[in-house]
């Protein structure tokens, strides 16, 4: 591994030493002898320096033979490609022809041309092509693709356009000049739901989503969302779609959520396939987004692509905030913005925290599917977030028909769209583009001082090292606040505070009373907020804010309070907090969804996140034991409108995922699992056996599980769904998720030897050892034995799919929040992977980067 592992920086780029002007391939598939042919048309590149030599990348290729403008070349490979030296090569354009053997039943990676179930299919993102030839394999190379594919499979697939077909053949025809990641081919015996978009500039386009058979019945949601993320695009963004086809491919083994492939996005069929019995409303919710967000890409990412793989963000922050907007306006933005902000939190902030920290463009890379990353992902879709914050809905507007207009067809960069802001709010925006270089999450100071009817806010800033980064610049942080009267009335309605310096002070004069704060509205910027205030203050903006933001986090900065207090001295919540909970449970003028986010109680790792963030060594064991009692301690007192809330929030009728009834659905389940720890789950049993839908089988049985319980409906739900590979993968999971701590590894253990434990498909994988890494007491159970489960499971993954065990090594990463007892036990288990002799690179710049 080490000889490879040379780090890549963005300072080295340099543009291709040669352009392409069209790519033909001919595919002959077979499992071990794959034969692919492919003819290219290189051109010296006129912004290259001349005189370069062309490098092609190849892996894992058996040359068959070379030719160059029809005459045979004998060329001999290194480990990563070929180099061609310019005195070689014909002066002007020339056509390259190669071909290569693969062997895609033995790809375990998946990664490149692999196979699922007897279907072939192809993952080329980021790197994956050049395992299928010899080519400059970097997205600043974009080229027509026409594409040939022999095999006696019923469905053949590729990017573009049909372009012919026949019996043992299919052509295909992409016009639009692509990098080659997102190059596509599918090849299987698959049955498709079919139907029709027509644009706004009137093109009829055909939309398929290809499963195997038996799935057929699972594709409708999909099909809507893909529908209603066509239009969408057209109506916000005025973007609309450019071939006469657009396939979707439901793939079991897929190493990622999905694959904006031109015309044929490939998707982990956990994305795809619903149905109200397999699906919970939390899929359906997830199928939406993601079926959205790789729609989106055909713009922000396919027509405009990077320029290389630090400008990631480029596509994924804006085509992650552009299915944030999509989600927001087909459902509730207020919920879906407390969504965003836990799961950013949940997974951003606790990278920003630790070891992994890098900048939302990263500098330097060793593998670059190791910076497929929240930082890049969720806080590169904040930054856009602040940007439209800053320069307001309409100049956003037109900075987006800039970049669409000045950039269609190109590979750009962080530089070209903050230009593309910059001209079009005539607004300097070089403090804010360093958001993009400096890794950390700021820390925010807000100190209130009351004097003479006029409020004093000094809000300060500070962001601490992180790798390589010791010292740190202000940022520009849009804090949007709003004043709210002793009584719970608006006083002052929100206004952005530009804070650019490590400390300013800004004043509100002439006020009646001394009014309550509400500060960073809308989770207006990627912070931590630190912000001194009495619960009965919080108490005030839970209960009447007119930000459902705000309202949401004076409730969980409640709840995190208590539950520090809980953890640290062993305190008991006191009555104002339990009322404030009572009357947002039943409180029928808020949306049930936002009642339900309110009831969850702050996690295990984000009480362990915030408690190290004070200060304190967090210790999961008492983290899990005040969480509990905290959770009896509530249901015991709010027994009677739980209940009553169960039975309101039922719904009636057939079984719909729309955003009223998921809400309704997550509050009564919600309610069914604190009720559990109080009346010994009898609600939640009774949910069990007449729920007609999997949100309702499912939550009933982990509020049952979650509560000490449910092995008889475990059991009953096995029966029920062992045939369901998808819905195994939930059987699996929750029984680690809701293991108790002092058996999670063993738990976690035994299901790695039931027979349906199906270790080569990440999704089953990530539900046993995936799930066991995110329950934090049965993790980190102080023996060491989860620690040992999954790091023996890490390198055995490694061996067959390294992408995929790199991933989930990131359950390691907050290793130094805790005692040194669990310190050296995880430093012990982490040295002794990275010791594995066959390590792959990926797994080694991980493992690397976690020990430091
Ligand atoms: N671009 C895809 C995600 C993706 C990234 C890498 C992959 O393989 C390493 C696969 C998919 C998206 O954002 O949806
Ligand atoms: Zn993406």
């Amino acid at each position: 591994m080490r000889d490879t592992a040379q780090p890549i920086y963005l300072a080295d780029y340099q543009p291709p030493a040669f352009l392409v002007e069209q790519v033909d391939l001919t595919f002959r598939l077979a499992p071990r002898t794959t034969r692919v042919i492919s003819r290219i048309r290189f051109a010296p590149n006129p912004a290259a320096m001349p005189g370069q030599p062309l490098r092609l990348d190849g892996e894992d290729l058996r040359l068959i033979s070379v030719s160059i403008d029809g005459v045979a070349q004998d060329v001999t490979p290194d480990a990563t490609g070929l180099t061609l030296d310019a005195a070689d090569l014909p002066d002007g354009p020339f056509t390259w022809q190669a071909e290569v053997e693969i062997a895609p039943e033995s790809n375990t990676a998946l990664d490149g041309l692999y196979m699922s179930n007897g279907m072939y299919c192809t993952q080329c993102e980021a790197e994956g092509f050049r395992k299928i030839t010899f080519y400059p394999d970097r997205p600043d190379v974009m080229a027509p693709f026409r594409v040939r594919i022999e095999s006696d499979l019923p469905v053949l697939l590729s990017n573009g356009n049909p372009a012919g077909a026949g019996k043992g053949w299919a052509e295909w025809n992409d016009p639009h000049p692509k990098p080659s990641y997102l190059f596509a081919l599918v090849a299987g015996d698959l049955v498709a739901t079919k139907d029709r978009f027509t644009t706004m500039d009137g093109r009829e386009v055909a939309l398929n989503i290809w499963v195997r058979k038996g799935d057929e019945g699972k594709t409708a949601y999909a099909m809507d969302a893909l529908k209603r993320s066509m239009l969408w695009d057209e109506q916000v963004y005025s973007r609309a779609y450019d071939l006469d086809i657009f396939n979707i491919v439901a793939v079991d083994d897929f190493n990622m959520g999905a694959m904006e492939n031109k015309g044929l996005n490939i998707f982990n069929s956990r994305y795809v396939l619903a149905s109200s019995a397999t699906a919970t409303d939390s899929d359906f919710a997830a199928i939406e987004r993601i079926i959205a967000h790789e729609y989106f890409h055909n713009w922000t990412g396919n027509r405009i692509t990077c320029r290389d793989w630090f400008q990631l963000s480029l596509k994924e922050g804006l085509t992650v905030f552009r299915d944030q907007q999509f989600m927001g306006d087909m459902r509730s933005h207020a919920v879906k913005r407390i969504e965003d902000v836990l799961t950013l939190r949940a997974r951003q902030f606790r990278e920003d925290a630790g070891p992994l920290a890098h900048p939302v463009r990263p500098e330097s890379y060793v593998e670059i599917n190791n910076f497929y990353t929240a930082t890049v992902y969720e806080k590169g879709a904040e930054l856009i977030r602040m940007l439209r914050l800053l320069v307001g809905e309409d100049r956003y507007a037109a900075a987006l028909d800039l970049y669409f207009a000045r950039h269609d067809g190109q590979a750009c960069t962080i530089e070209d769209w903050i230009a593309v802001f910059a001209e079009a709010a005539g607004r300097d925006l070089s403090q804010f583009k360093r958001w993009y270089e400096q890794a950390g999450t700021p820390q925010v100071t807000l100190v209130e001082d009351w004097a003479d009817q006029t409020l004093t806010l000094t809000l300060r800033q500070h962001t601490s090292p992180t790798p390589g980064q010791p010292l740190k610049e202000p940022l520009l942080v849009p804090v949007a606040i709003g004043l709210v009267g002793p009584d719970g009335a608006e006083l002052l309605p929100t206004q952005v505070l530009e804070l650019d310096s490590p400390e300013q002070v800004f004043t509100f004069a002439d006020l009646p009373a001394r009014p309550v704060v509400s500060a960073l509205r809308g989770f207006s910027a990627p912070v931590v907020l630190e912000h001194a205030q009495s619960s009965h203050e919080r108490a005030t903006l839970l209960g009447h804010d007119t930000d459902a933001f705000a309202r949401f986090e004076a409730g969980r900065n409640l709840a995190s309070d208590i539950l520090h207090a809980m953890v640290l001295e062993g305190a008991r919540p006191g009555p104002e907090y339990l009322e404030a909970m009572r009357l947002a449970l039943t409180d029928d003028t808020l949306d049930p969804a936002f009642r339900a986010l309110v009831l969850r109680l702050p996690g295990e790792d984000e009480l362990a996140q915030s408690l190290h963030a004070a200060g304190h060594t967090p210790d999961p064991d008492a983290i899990h034991a005040a969480r509990k009692r905290a959770l009896h301690i509530l249901a015991d007192a709010m027994a009677g409108d739980l209940s009553a809330v169960i039975d309101a929030m039922a719904t009636p009728g057939p079984y719909s995922p729309d955003a009223r009834d998921a809400g309704r659905r997550a509050l009564r389940l919600a309610a069914a699992a604190l009720l559990a720890h109080a009346d010994g789950g009898a609600k939640a049993r009774t949910i069990f056996a007449q729920a007609d839908n999997m949100t309702e089988q499912f939550g009933a049985w982990t509020a049952l599980l979650a509560s000490g319980d449910g092995a008889e409906e475990g059991a009953q739900f096995h029966r029920q769904w062992q045939d369901d590979r998808l819905v195994m993968d939930k059987w699996f999971a929750a029984q680690v998720m809701f293991a108790n701590p002092a058996h999670a590894p063993e738990i976690a253990a035994e299901l790695t030897r039931h027979p349906a434990f199906d270790w080569t498909n990440p999704n089953r994988f990530r539900s046993v050892i995936g799930v066991l890494g995110a329950h934090p007491a049965g993790f980190h159970r102080k023996d060491g034995a989860g620690y040992a489960l999954v790091a023996d499971w890490l390198i055995r993954l490694d061996g067959a799919n390294p992408q995929a065990a790199a991933r989930i090594s990131t359950v390691f990463e907050t290793w130094a929040r805790y005692d040194e007892t669990r310190q050296g036990l995880m430093r012990a288990e982490l040295t002794r992977v990275l010791e594995h002799p066959a390590l792959s690179r990926d797994m080694g710049e991980m493992v690397g980067r976690m020990l430091g």
